[in-house]
C-alpha cells in the first residue's frame, strides 16, 4: 500500500475485497477520499472536545450532534463526491471546535485531533495522508475501530433523518460523540472495542426506533399499498435517496403545477405512508435499485433530486438534470440548501421539469409493500394461523442493500428457489432483486413482505420479537426465521450491529464478508454470533431453509 493514493475499504465493493487504492470502484477520487478521512479525523476531534465539555458538567448544544451526524453522513459510500463541499465542512468543523475549546476549562491532555487546526489546502492534504485508515498499524484494532466508525456512519444517517423531522435524542448524540472520541485513543484494546461495537448496535436500535417514531408520527403508519411502476404523460421529477421530508416538501411545491413526482430506489417506501401517498401527483416508482441509475436517469427525461446516497457519478448526458441536497453532492450538479428553518426551495428543479418531456416508460404493473410492524400486526392472526397450520414453514429475512456485482444474482435465484411455504421479509434496496418476481401468496399473505427502507429492518426485528412473544418462546433464535442479508454500505453495518445486539444469531452475510474484518475479528463474529458468508443457492436452500 506504500504508493497508494488513497485507501478505502468501507463498502462491499472494495477493490478485490481488500480496498480501493487509486480511485474508488464507486467513482470516489483520491482527493475526495483523503479529504473524507480528514473530515472524520476533525469530527473525532470535535467529538472529543464536546465529550470533555460534558464531563465538566457543561451543556453541549443539539447543533453539535447534528453537525457530527452530517459530517459522518457526508462520508458514507455514494453520498458526496464534491471535494470543495467536504473541505467546507472541515472548515466549519474547525470553527465549531474552536468555539467549544474556548468553553473548556481543562485544556491539558487533549489529543492532537482536538487541537489540530490548519486551514490551507496543502497542510490539509498532508494531514489527510497520515490520518487515514492505514494509520492504525494493528490490523485487529484497525478492523474494530473501522467497524465502529462505519456503524456510527449508518447511525448518523438515520439520526439525521429523524432530526429533520424534529426528533432527536441527547443520549444518542452523546454516545456517538463519546465513541468517536474513544476511537482516538491509541491504547484502547480489542476487548473494549468489541464491547463498544455491540454498544453501537444498542444505540443503532435506539436510533432506528427514533426514526421509526419520527416517520410514523409525521406521515402515519405504513400500510399495505400497491405502487404503480409504469408512467404517466406529464413532465416529472424523480426523487431518490431516503429523506422523506425532502420528498414531502417537493410534493407540496409541485402540487397543481402539472409536474408529477416519481420515487426511485430507496424512496419507494414513501408510497406506503398515508400522508405521502395522498398526493395525487405522486405518480409511482421509476426503475430499480441505485446501481441501475445510469440507464434509468437517462430514460427518465426529467430532473432528478438526490436526497441521500446512493448517487453514481452521473453521465454528461444527464448530469445537468441531477440536483443534490442534504449530505449528497457532486461537482457541477446544483446543490439545494435549506433556509434557517429547514425549508428547501425547489422552484428551480420544478421549472426545469416543465421544460422537459415526460418519462419514457420502461416497465408496467404494480409492486406491493408497506408491511412494516403495524401492518403485519394487523395481519397477525392470519400470519400466526398460517405458521401454526404449517402453511408458512419459514420466514427468510432478506433485508439490506443491492449492488452492481454480478454475484448478487444469487439473491434473485435464492428467492426463486425458495419452497412455496416460505415468506421473505425484506427492507432496503436489496428487495429489487426479487420484488418484481411473481412469487405468489400464502392464503392472501404475499410471499415478499416489504417493510420499507433499510432502517425499517428495525420493524422486521420488532415483528420477530412479537412472534417470539406470541409463540411463547424464550429466545428469538427459536423462531422459524433465518437471516440471509445482503450488505453494501455503512447503513447495513449499523443494521447488522443492531441485530447482533438484539441477540439474533447465525446471520448469513453476503455477497462477500466485509474487507474491513480482519481474520481475528471475523473469527470473533463467527464464534460468538454464528455469522457466516453465503454458499451456492442449492447449499443455502438446503442448510438455511430445509434443515431444522
Ligand atoms: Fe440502498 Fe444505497 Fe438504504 Fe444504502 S440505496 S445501499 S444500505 O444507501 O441505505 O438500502
Ligand atoms: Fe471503494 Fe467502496 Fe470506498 Fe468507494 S466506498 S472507495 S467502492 S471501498
Amino acid at each position: 500500500m506504500e504508493n497508494a493514493k488513497m485507501f478505502c475499504f468501507q463498502c462491499q465493493e472494495a477493490l478485490n475485497c481488500v480496498g480501493c487504492t487509486k480511485a474508488g470502484v464507486c467513482g470516489k477520487k483520491p482527493e475526495v477520499s483523503n479529504m473524507q478521512d480528514l473530515l472524520i479525523y476533525v469530527t473525532k476531534g470535535l467529538s472529543y472536545v464536546a465529550t470533555a465539555l460534558r464531563k465538566e458538567g457543561k451543556e453541549v448544544s443539539k447543533e453539535v450532534g447534528r453537525f457530527v451526524s452530517t459530517n459522518l453522513f457526508v462520508t458514507i459510500t455514494n453520498a458526496n463526491f464534491d471535494e470543495e463541499a467536504i473541505i467546507d465542512r472541515i472548515y466549519k468543523t474547525l470553527d465549531l471546535k474552536k468555539n467549544l475549546l474556548g468553553q473548556l476549562k481543562d485544556l491539558s491532555k487533549l489529543p492532537e485531533a482536538a487541537l489540530w487546526d490548519k486551514r490551507n489546502v496543502e497542510d490539509m492534504e498532508k494531514k489527510a495522508r497520515v490520518v487515514g485508515i492505514l494509520s492504525i498499524e494493528n490490523e485487529d484494532i484497525r478492523s474494530l475501530k473501522e467497524l465502529i466508525t462505519y456503524g456510527l456512519k449508518g447511525l448518523a444517517a438515520y439520526n439525521k433523518h429523524a432530526n429533520v423531522l424534529g426528533y432527536s435524542n441527547e443520549e444518542i448524540d452523546a454516545f456517538a460523540q463519546e465513541t468517536l472520541a474513544k476511537l482516538l485513543d491509541p491504547a484502547i484494546g480489542v476487548e473494549e472495542l468489541v464491547a463498544l461495537a455491540l454498544e453501537t448496535g444498542k444505540y443503532g436500535v435506539s436510533t432506528m426506533a427514533l426514526l421509526n417514531d419520527a416517520n410514523t408520527s409525521t406521515y402515519g403508519k405504513p400500510e399495505m399499498t400497491k405502487v404503480n411502476i409504469g408512467t404517466r404523460n406529464n413532465p416529472a421529477i424523480l426523487v431518490s435517496g431516503h429523506d422523506l421530508r425532502d420528498l414531502e416538501m417537493l410534493l407540496e411545491q409541485t402540487e397543481g403545477t402539472g409536474v408529477d413526482v416519481y420515487t426511485h430506489s430507496e424512496m419507494l417506501p414513501a408510497h406506503y405512508y398515508p400522508k405521502l401517498k395522498k398526493f395525487k401527483h405522486l405518480a409511482g416508482n421509476y426503475g430499480s435499485a441505485w446501481w441501475k441509475q445510469k440507464e434509468e436517469f437517462e430514460s427518465f427525461n426529467g430532473p432528478i433530486l438526490m436526497t441521500t446516497n446512493c448517487l453514481v457519478p452521473p453521465k454528461e448526458s444527464y448530469k445537468d438534470r441531477v440536483y443534490t441536497t442534504g449530505a449528497t453532492g457532486f461537482p457541477g450538479c446544483t446543490h439545494i440548501e435549506p433556509d434557517e428553518n429547514g425549508h428547501k426551495d425547489f422552484s428551480a428543479i420544478i421549472e426545469h421539469a416543465k421544460r422537459l418531456s415526460a418519462p419514457t416508460q420502461i416497465e408496467q404493473g404494480e409492486i406491493i409493500g408497506g408491511f412494516a410492524y403495524d401492518q403485519v400486526m394487523a395481519l397477525a392472526d392470519k400470519v400466526v394461523e398460517a405458521v401454526k397450520s404449517g402453511a408458512i414453514k419459514k420466514f427468510i429475512v432478506m433485508a439490506g442493500c443491492d449492488g452492481r456485482q454480478k454475484s448478487r444474482s444469487y439473491y434473485t435465484e435464492f428467492a426463486q428457489a425458495l419452497p412455496k411455504d416460505t415468506v421473505i421479509l425484506t427492507a432496503g434496496c436489496a428487495k429489487y432483486r426479487y420484488n418484481k418476481l411473481d412469487l405468489g401468496d400464502i392464503g392472501g399473505i404475499p410471499r415478499v413482505l416489504d417493510a420499507g427502507q433499510c432502517n425499517d429492518s428495525y420493524s422486521l426485528a420488532l415483528i420477530a420479537l412479537k412472534l417470539k412473544e406470541v409463540f411463547e418462546l424464550e429466545d428469538v433464535n427459536q423462531l422459524p426465521i433465518v437471516y440471509n442479508i445482503a450488505w453494501y454500505e455503512q447503513k447495513a453495518v449499523i443494521v447488522l450491529l443492531a441485530l447482533l445486539y438484539l441477540g439474533v444469531k447465525n446471520i448469513h452475510l453476503g455477497p462477500t464478508l466485509p474487507a474491513f474484518l480482519s481474520p481475528n475479528v471475523a473469527k470473533v463474529l463467527v464464534e460468538n454470533f454464528g455469522i457466516s458468508g453465503i454458499g451456492t443457492v442449492e447449499e443455502d436452500i438446503e442448510n438455511l431453509v430445509k434443515a431444522g
